[in-house]
């Protein structure tokens, strides 16, 4: 519990001060992709309030399906915090209105998240405590202070989860019932123990059905645990949490990547702490190469032997009538004359690009361009310089592997595996001569 609690004891802390000295901020700047069927979730504190759409953005192309916001602070009159910043009170959302769009934004569009949960609870904070007082002064009805505030910031945020931190009362009575109260305005409960698992186990007990996720904190305070002896607990998988990278510490997205195939036996996923760590890293480390690593563990990618761009969606910067995107992934290779299966480019773009929509994310680990003589057209007509480019959002592209100078009428590359929704053909020299039309016969990837 050590280093979280440290840097929850100064969020705790902060919701003492902050109240008095509205200062205390964590941020800074963020990345990038797209998502799987396991949960692969993010915690996130001051940057999901300060970052603005921009951060959002980055969220909904992190390939992480699940954004949880750290962390939702009730006070004893009912009043509710994130970390510092007042957002609901007397039943009403009173936060800021773009925030509260921001947010709403984070499950429309082009975007890997498919669930919201607030986190309520932090080391050394009085949450629960507050939560406590009130639903004994109170209860838990739908006129109560506490239910109109929650149920302010599930209409303001889009929250589809409440999350349970608790890390100091550990009272079963107040967990179960402010539960209940949760479920009662449609929202599920998700637990996030490090300790004290008769207390978890009992709340999970209690409530049934209504708990649907266990985040099991698997590092600082809850480095030992085992999420195997967890599952057993809790009598369900559990979604083991990594801290990324920082101050020189943590998991990097290839040991996340890891330990996650090691508890795979008990795990739904795997959740990442901290966003507000997680931004200040770059590639290999950036907030998508730990989405994929946790999507990697759990995707189960049909090794080689299907070409998973047959028949996908194509499009190019142009194409020739009849010589479409299309007959590029149309799994033919018929000749020039002959049926003639070709996308063909010949306008002035001095470079040509065919671009692959696969409909979801795959791993991919070789690819294959059937050039020109392949369809008894003249090899001079065969590309020469070309790039394998990879998207998350079809709009961004990085490079996979590059091709200069080739002359072959096939050409057939195997590169480290690589997860993409997205995928490009970027053709810079389309012929062996000055010619610049580019004829690709097919186009595949395994
Ligand atoms: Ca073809």
């Amino acid at each position: 519990m050590l280093k979280r609690n440290i840097v929850r004891k100064h969020i705790g802390l902060c919701l003492v001060l902050c109240l008095l000295f509205p200062l205390f901020t964590i941020l800074s700047s963020p990345i990038k992709v797209e998502a799987a069927t396991a949960v692969s979730a993010i915690f996130g504190g001051g940057p999901f309030v300060t970052g603005g759409q921009t951060v959002m953005n980055q969220l909904k192309v992190s390939g992480f399906n699940t954004v949880i916001i750290w962390s939702v602070h009730p006070q004893p009159n009912g009043d509710l915090y994130i970390n510092d910043v007042l957002v609901c009170q007397n039943g009403n959302y009173v936060g800021d209105s773009a925030w509260a769009t921001a947010w709403q934004s984070l499950k429309t569009g082009t975007t890997s998240v498919t669930r919201v949960e607030i986190s309520v609870g932090a080391w050394g904070c009085s949450d629960f405590e507050n939560i406590q007082a009130l639903i004994n002064a109170n209860g838990t009805g739908s006129n109560t202070v506490l239910y109109r505030n929650f149920l302010a910031l599930k209409n303001a945020t889009g929250a589809d989860a409440v999350n349970f931190d608790d890390e100091s009362l550990y009272n079963v009575n107040t967990t179960v019932q402010f539960g209940q109260m949760c479920a009662a305005m449609g929202m599920k409960v998700t637990l996030c123990p490090y300790t004290n698992s008769n207390f978890w186990s009992s709340v999970k007990s209690q409530l049934g059905s209504t708990v649907d996720r266990v985040y099991l904190q698997c590092y600082d305070g809850g480095a030992s645990n085992n999420p195997s002896s967890w599952k057993s607990l809790m009598g369900m998988n559990v979604i083991p949490g990594l801290w990324c990278l920082h101050s020189g510490q943590g998991d990097s997205a290839s040991s996340v990547q890891s330990k996650l195939t090691n508890w795979k036996s008990s795990s739904d996923g795997g959740f990442i702490w901290l966003y507000d760590d997680l931004m200040k890293l770059s590639s290999p480390n950036s907030t998508a190469d730990y989405a994929n690593a946790i999507n990697s563990v759990f995707t189960s990618t049909p090794p080689t032997s299907n070409n998973i761009a047959l028949n996908k969606t194509a499009t190019a910067n142009q194409y020739v009538t009849n010589e479409t995107p299309a007959k590029a992934v149309d799994g033919s290779i018929a000749g020039y004359g002959n049926g003639n299966s070709k996308w063909c480019s010949d306008n002035t773009d001095s470079a040509k690009w065919l671009k692959i929509d696969l409909g979801q994310t795959y791993s991919i680990s070789r690819w294959v361009v059937k050039h020109a003589g392949i369809g008894g057209e003249s090899t001079s007509y065969n590309t020469r310089n070309f790039k394998l480019q990879k998207s998350t959002d079809g709009i961004n592209w990085t490079d996979v592997d590059t091709v200069t100078n080739n002359t072959s009428n096939i050409t057939d590359r195997t590169v480290t595996a690589f997860s993409a929704r997205y995928v490009r053909l970027y053709i810079t020299a389309a012929t062996q001569s000055t010619s610049n039309t580019a004829r690709i016969y097919e186009f595949e990837l395994y």
